[in-house]
């Protein structure tokens, strides 16, 4: 099924339950049918955001069945297998079984995105569901001792991502170097649909990385002493920072002190300002101490944060605003900077626009009361997913759709923005 363009805001938040309907197993909402056919991480709780007004009671099942996936290390797994559908690489690369702290359910050994904090809060805005606020609680205060604990590679109170998959934009070019600096390795594996996204060489690269780190036993002392790839991201640490804040403000509820989510968030805010800013926020890559001097959408992760100072927020959302993101495309937000050689309008997240992330950048905005901002993204994104369906990403300049038809996160975000509320700008996430 793919939705048609949707003639009202009814029909189109109609089809958008359709989608997330046809692409629910029974224990989770899966990214596509065909292409994704298992639970992924950052995309549940994209789904959970969007299903908050509509069906909570699947927002609350979407969020559960990740959590089966958790570790006892406290890290919840980028891909939840809950079936036996094929996809490369699935549960025979990962062995997730062989490892200790693994769950019953096969996973793999990589993370994502720690959105799950901020997905818990959205749900508790609308829901008021205090039950579910004390029974997710502690998962998501391990899995932010796990990010503390296991992945602070750096020392400074960032994590580091340890693959391009863990950043959810998996070939962002702020990887280039950092993939180019490995060993060249031709496993000749081909999948029609891999390539038509990924150049093989990269690919094989990611499989490389993860088998490395799955040989060690998925330790801690590995990533920080040997594993090739470690670099600090901004999108990843600044969605931290806002799930640190939402546990901050549940933890009242939960019966847990709310102070030491408090002063992680302070930590990362004041990391992410002197590691990643020199007039935008870049990836910093740990194995040569070198920021990663692209700019991305990714640099706009901190936005995020409502206690970022006003130098910080003034500057990026100029940049946000310029003729290098949003003022020369069309449609918001392309997933790397227009005048960047690295961007390319129809490469996965090399510059077309994704609706996570206008989405993430709208919630920026109404923390920061930027109305104007947040309107525009608003009204950007559901011109895209009116005209081209719910894809997966969509050319910045004509708004065509690229990738997979039926995508769960633009179905369940474009629900959220058409529930848009006019109090965002007031009802933010508390430092
Ligand atoms: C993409 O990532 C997977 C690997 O995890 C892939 O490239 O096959 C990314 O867009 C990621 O952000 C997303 O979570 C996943 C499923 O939608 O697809």
């Amino acid at each position: 099924m793919e939705a048609r363009p949707a003639v009202d805001d009814a029909a189109l938040g109609r089809e958008a339950l359709s989608v997330l309907e046809a692409n629910w197993t029974g224990s989770a909402t899966v990214p596509a049918p065909g292409l994704y056919p298992h639970q992924w991480s950052w995309d549940s709780a994209f789904v959970a955001i969007g299903l908050a007004r509509h069906r909570p009671d699947r927002a609350r099942a979407e969020l559960l069945g990740l959590l089966d996936g958790q570790w006892a290390t406290g890290m919840i797994p980028h891909i939840v297998f809950h079936t036996p559908e094929a996809y490369f690489p699935g549960p025979a690369v990962w062995r997730s079984e062989d490892h200790p702290a693994a769950p019953r359910v096969l996973t793999s050994g990589l993370t994502a995105p720690p959105l799950h904090g901020l997905a818990l809060w959205w749900l508790y805005r609308h829901t008021g569901d205090d039950a579910f606020v004390r029974r997710a609680f502690p998962a998501l205060a391990a899995q932010h001792a796990y990010l503390a604990g296991a992945r602070d590679l750096g020392g400074a109170g960032l994590a580091a991502i340890v693959h391009p998959w863990e950043s959810g934009m998996d070939d962002s070019p702020a990887w280039d170097g950092a993939l180019a600096a490995l060993p060249e390795i031709r496993y000749g594996y081909r999948n029609v649909d891999l390539d038509e996204r990924h150049p093989d060489s990269d690919h094989d690269r990611y499989v490389w990385l993860a088998l490395r780190y799955r040989n060690a036993g998925y330790q801690a002392g590995y990533l920080r002493d040997e594993h090739p790839f470690a670099i600090e991201d901004p999108l990843f640490n600044g969605i931290w920072l806002a799930s640190c804040q939402a546990l901050a403000e549940l933890a009242p509820i939960a019966g847990a002190d709310p102070v030491p989510h408090v002063e992680q968030a302070e930590r990362i805010r004041s990391a992410l300002l002197d590691r990643l800013w020199d007039g935008c926020f870049y990836a910093r890559d740990l194995r040569d101490e070198r920021l990663v001097r692209i700019c991305t959408v990714g640099g706009f992760g901190p936005l995020l944060d409502p206690g970022l100072p006003a130098l910080q927020v003034n500057t990026a959302v100029e940049v946000l605003e310029s003729a290098r993101f949003m003022g020369a495309t069309g449609y918001p937000v392309p997933s790397c900077e227009i005048r960047a050689v690295q961007f390319d309008r129809t490469r996965y997240w090399r510059g077309p626009s994704w609706v996570n992330t206008n989405w993430l950048l709208r919630r920026a905005a109404a923390v920061h009361g930027l109305e104007s901002l947040g309107q525009q993204l608003t009204n950007g994104t559901l011109r895209l997913v009116r005209q081209a369906g719910f894809r997966e990403c969509f050319d910045p300049f004509d708004g065509s759709g690229r990738g997979c038809r039926d995508f769960s996160w633009s179905a369940a975000l474009t629900l959220d923005l058409l529930a848009d509320t006019t109090d965002d700008t007031v009802d933010t996430v508390e430092r």
